[in-house]
């Protein structure tokens, strides 16, 4: 019972010290070797509202085990404020415009707190755990330990991290990437966390170094998306804002699972409901967000514990399903526009699109039986979907994994776009494309230069303002790197946040990738799985949270984000830090930087004692960022600018182009099922705050795979019977994992479903999307069998 919300909660200590801080039994690992023994695990339908007095307590549970039960409600009241305060690290949704909510969701809360816990991980803990022995922690248990004070450097010898000085560790680091015969040898991976002006200067160094390998969470999330929307419009992001939102009469859902990931969705969904919009969810599981919800920040709802419902149609395409589903519905709308004069917007295809015609003769092509087959409904339920896209005069479509992780995930995306094209649903209030994105500064990370893959216009403006030659051959992403670690073709990988090792698929094969490196840099707040699966040497630099101030010369510092709606508005710490050693970001890299470019003409120093000084290099580099200190600072910041919004296109053709890509097979091959990984509610990606999944009515289970209960039939299987689960690569390879509890769940047949990053290991390096190169999380092919009978 160390994990789950059940505990009772324990009265806040003061800061420990570390030698105090229990292993406390730390739970066995849950790897492929069975489920956790966190408690009898137990499933029932949860029948309750999204969020409301749930979420409360769970809330209120959380913040009593972090001991953060004063400093949390205080930091959550500045957080998402429009004058001041921190943006909230949970997710990428936009905040509230409006100003009147308490602008807050309980997994944000939860995700601040764990940020500010009063737990500590000390020099005095790593020399009483060697790496061997942490290696056999619970990734719980490890995160659990509180947060990082000090740079850490391993010792081969003792098998311990020792203390490092900061100008040692940078002069390690930057050695190390001096040394290199070729800058491709180094890798600089980001997590989304990054704010942007770190971001700016972390780039700036990879290319002044030479290389283009900047591998990012992206690449395993929504680089489908961008590249899709590129493609289609010319901007590689959403169009639309919450002001849209606010407006539009029918808003398509497909594969999120908002009431946990992105909770203040949750809000705009009620509202819409109230107004009179048609709320669609696509999913092949109906998720907490399809039902209703009690808004936490209303609080007549909360004390009358009134539900608004969030959805008003309900579809279950299988896994993979999506562009089927898509397709019959524009098949509709184009069989509908030969007798209803407005299903189809001729003129804005005529005036603002190019390839309709193409696009026509597909549509018309498709038979409906393919489509019903591929989709996994029938034709009335893709005819109603199809009925209220007809009938709402402005639409959304919004989406997040369940569309882009796929090996169509590009093709699926770029399927929204048609749809929309075909009633004008572009370039006008209340209706528009609108991807989901994940971690907080994810989107802001590539408009600041990550990517491996750069367009020549930027880097000429890099080159002008920074007075640099950046590399214009393209790096390495997150697929490109593992592999090239692995077969030793880079000597150093710098994570700048984030834990690589159990993000990335085919976990054994990743952490043989990151052992083959000669020197890993963890940049963290938290001990995770990436400072002990390392390189022959490692670093662990650790940083400012969000939530903390920084101090630099020229006074507390703030840093600036990009919501998955495009604006942009500063952030700044409250909190003192964790530790007195603690640098932050930008000062990390300038520190590295330095060591790594004694040459350079980059004012490093100068930069970080005023952060204003890197906005306005940023401003000279960066589109739509003219006049950034100014607009940063207006009370709701600013909105980058967005041509596609306003009609622009730059594509090739000058217009928003049709895409024409035949319907994938997803059906799977008889006696296997397509399985997607997902997140459960109690999660934040790798971080793991109890074993269970509330919305999804499962407790202290977290090795389970939810299936058709015909299937599991079919295989003589009852519930929390044991299985093995094995999936088949692209290259015919196997990889299983044993001692899963199978869980009946309302899902299609043919289709399953289970936890990310456990069942990772299940992910084969190989099988990538060829459209975005993204790996395919949501669409394993796997056999589940009665566990034993697999080797
Ligand atoms: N609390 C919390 N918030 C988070 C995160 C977190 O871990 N915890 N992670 C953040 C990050 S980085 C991201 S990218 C987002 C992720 O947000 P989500 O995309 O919601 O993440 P997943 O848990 O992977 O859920 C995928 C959803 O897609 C559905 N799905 C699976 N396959 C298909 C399919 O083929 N078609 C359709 N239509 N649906 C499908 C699943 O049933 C599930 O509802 O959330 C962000 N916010
Ligand atoms: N099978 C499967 N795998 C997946 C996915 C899936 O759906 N299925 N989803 C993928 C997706 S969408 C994503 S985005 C990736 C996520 O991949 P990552 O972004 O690499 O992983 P996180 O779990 O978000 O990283 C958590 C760690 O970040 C560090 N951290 C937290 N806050 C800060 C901070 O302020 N600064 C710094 N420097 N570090 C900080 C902490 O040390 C913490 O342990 O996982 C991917 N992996
Ligand atoms: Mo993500």
């Amino acid at each position: 019972m160390t994990t789950s919300d059940d505990t009772a909660p324990t009265p806040p200590r003061e800061p420990q010290g570390p030698q105090e801080q229990p292993p406390e039994q730390p739970r066995e690992r849950p790897e492929n070797d069975g489920p956790s023994p966190a408690g009898p695990p137990h499933v029932q339908p949860y029948h309750h509202p999204a969020a409301g007095w749930g979420a409360a307590k769970s809330v209120t549970r959380f913040l009593l085990r972090e001991g953060a039960y004063l400093d949390g409600p205080r930091a959550v009241m500045r957080m998402n404020h429009e004058d001041g305060g921190f943006d909230c690290p949970g997710c990428a949704w936009p905040d509230d415009t409006k100003g009147l909510h308490l602008d807050i969701c309980e997994n944000g809360i939860k995700h601040v707190t764990w940020e500010m816990t009063r737990k500590r991980v000390g020099r005095e803990f790593f020399a009483a755990h060697s790496v061997t022995e942490l290696s056999g922690w619970s990734d719980f248990a490890l995160e659990d330990q509180g947060r990082l004070t000090e740079p850490m450097v391993y010792d081969a010898d003792t098998d311990h991290y020792v203390p490092i000085g900061w100008k040692d560790a940078f002069a390690l680091a930057g050695g190390a990437l001096r040394g290199l015969d070729d800058p491709n040898r180094a890798a600089f991976y980001t997590s989304g966390r990054l704010g942007n002006e770190a971001t700016f200067l972390y780039q700036l160094l990879a290319r002044e170094l030479g290389t283009n390998n900047l591998p990012d969470c992206s690449n395993m999330c929504h680089e489908a998306s961008g590249r899709a929307l590129q493609a289609a419009l010319g901007t590689g992001k959403g169009t639309v804002d919450l002001k849209d939102w606010e407006v539009t009469d029918a808003l398509f859902i497909l594969g999120v699972n908002a009431a946990s990931n992105a909770p203040r969705m949750l809000t705009s969904l009620a509202e819409a409901y109230k107004r009179g919009a048609q709320i669609v969810h696509i999913n092949p599981l109906v998720e907490a967000a399809a039902t209703r919800t009690i808004i936490p920040h209303d609080f007549t709802d909360m004390a009358l514990n009134r539900a608004t419902r969030t959805g008003t149609l309900n579809l279950q395409p299988r896994i993979g399903g999506d562009m089927a589903l898509l397709r019959g519905m524009a098949k509709a709308i184009l069989e509908q526009s030969a007798t209803d004069e407005r299903a189809l917007d001729r003129l804005f295809v005529e005036r603002h699109t190019s390839g309709f015609e193409a696009y026509r003769d597909v549509c018309e092509s498709t038979p409906w039986e393919e489509i019903e087959r591929q989709s996994g409904l029938d034709r009335a339920a893709v005819l109603k979907a199809a009925r209220v896209y007809r009938e709402a005069d402005r639409s959304i479509f919004s989406w997040c994994l369940g569309v882009t992780q796929h090996e169509h995930g590009v093709d699926t995306v770029r399927e929204i776009v048609n749809l929309l094209l075909l009633r004008g649903n572009l370039g006008r209030e209340g209706a528009g494309p609108s991807p989901v994105r994940g971690h907080s500064n994810v989107q802001g990370n590539r408009t600041c230069g990550i990517d491996h893959r750069p367009a020549d216009a930027f880097l000429d403006r890099l080159a002008e303002a920074c007075g640099i030659e950046p590399p214009r051959e393209h790096g390495l992403d997150t697929v490109g790197t593992i592999e090239a670690m692995r077969r030793g073709e880079i000597e150093v990988f710098v994570g700048m946040g984030g834990n690589f090792a159990l993000a990335a698929p085919d976990t054994p094969y990743t952490h043989q990738a990151l052992a083959a490196c000669a020197l890993t840099v963890q940049v963290s707040t938290k001990l995770n799985r990436s400072h002990l699966v390392h390189g022959r040497r490692a670093l662990i630099l650790p940083c400012l949270g969000r939530t903390e101030k920084d101090h630099q010369r020229a006074g507390v510092q703030s840093t600036s984000v990009e919501d998955s709606m495009s604006m942009v508005h500063l952030s700044v710490g409250m909190k003192r830090p964790a530790s007195p050693h603690l640098l932050s970001e930008p000062a990390i890299v300038a520190g590295i930087a330095r060591a790594a470019l004694p040459d350079s003409p980059t004012p490093w120093e100068w930069y970080i004692e005023d952060y204003d000084r890197i906005r306005d290099t940023m401003a000279r580099v960066l589109d739509g960022f003219e006049d950034f200190n100014r607009r940063v600072r207006l009370p709701l910041g600013f909105r980058i600018k967005q041509p596609a919004r306003e009609l622009v296109f730059l594509t090739r053709s000058g217009k928003a182009e049709f895409s024409t890509a035949p319907l994938p097979d997803v059906v799977p091959a008889p006696g296997t099922l397509a399985l997607g990984t997902m997140r459960s509610h109690d999660q934040w990606n790798t971080t793991i705050y109890s074993d269970d999944d509330r919305y999804r009515g499962v407790k202290n289970l977290r090795t389970l795979v939810f299936m058709n209960r015909d299937d599991m039939r079919e295989r003589g299987l009852a519930e929390f019977d044991r299985v093995d689960v094995t999936s088949t690569a692209g290259d015919g390879s196997t990889r299983s994992v044993h001692g899963y509890l199978a869980v009946p769940y309302d899902i299609p047949r043919g289709c399953a479903a289970g936890y990310m990053p456990e069942l990772n290991v299940l992910c084969a390096i190989g099988d990538f999307s060829t459209q975005s190169d993204q790996p395919i999380m949501k669409h394993l092919k796997v056999t589940v069998e009665r566990a034993g009978r697999t080797g």
